[in-house]
């Protein structure tokens, strides 16, 4: 049985979409950043990322984690690729080639997409992006963003998914990566079918059972 750690206003949405779309029986511990926490070191505090027990878990005190027959990977992109291998039929690799290309999307997700498309996220949510410094991190965000866009636009364009034309751990992967920049409606707009294809991928029911649980917690 698998035991996921991490709320879902985590990166823990990434195994929580993949886990819905499942079907696959688990064991959640909604541990939650302590920095969200005013006080992470309560005795009544809920357990968190600095809570000793689940320090046991991931040493680096960060979500999401999962634990499955002694297995444990604190990675979220390591987390939905193993799922997805273990239990996802058709969401996970129907052989080599398809597993090597769902790391590489995974990957290029993580490097190419994450760290910019959060740098918008952040300055649209730290009260800066009306502000010149605010809105210059966001046009340098948006630059960094439109070389590995435009890559995505170009197989996106001639696909309809990530991978093996169908519905993947590559698209929630890569969907949840490029998920921070979306408040950002000029800049995939120039990107025609990758904005398509990731309203398509929101537009599931197993996204939306993740979000409407996301919305849930509280901020
Ligand atoms: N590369 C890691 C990043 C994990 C991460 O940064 N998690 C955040 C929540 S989304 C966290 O636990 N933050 C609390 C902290 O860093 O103290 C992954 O993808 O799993």
């Amino acid at each position: 049985m698998i035991t996921l750690y991490g709320a879902y206003r985590s990166r823990a949405s990434r195994p929580l979409w993949l886990l819905a779309e499942t079907g696959t029986p688990f064991t959640h511990l909604p541990v939650i950043q302590a920095y969200r926490l005013a006080d992470p070191a309560a005795p009544d505090a809920p357990l968190n990322t600095t809570s000793a027990s689940f320090l046991r878990v991931n040493p680096q005190g960060q979500i999401p984690a999962m634990e499955e027959d002694g297995l444990v990977l604190t990675e979220s992109l390591a987390i939905t690729l193993h799922i997805a291998r273990r239990h996802g039929g058709p969401l996970g690799p129907a052989n080599d080639a398809e597993l090597a290309l769902m790391e590489q999307w995974a990957l290029f997700a993580a490097t190419s997409l994450e760290t910019p498309a959060l740098e918008i996220l952040f300055a649209q949510t730290n009260g800066t992006a009306d502000l010149p410094e605010g809105a210059a991190v966001i046009a340098v965000a948006a630059e960094k963003l439109r070389r590995p866009l435009a890559r995505l636009q170009g197989h996106l364009a001639a696909h309809s998914h990530m991978v093996g034309d169908r519905f993947t751990v590559a698209d929630i992967n890569t969907a949840e990566c490029l998920r921070y920049a979306q408040g950002h409606p000029s800049l995939l707009a120039e990107f025609p079918a990758v904005k398509a294809w990731l309203e398509a991928c929101q537009s599931r029911p197993a996204f939306q059972s993740m979000w409407a649980a996301r919305q849930a917690e509280p901020a």
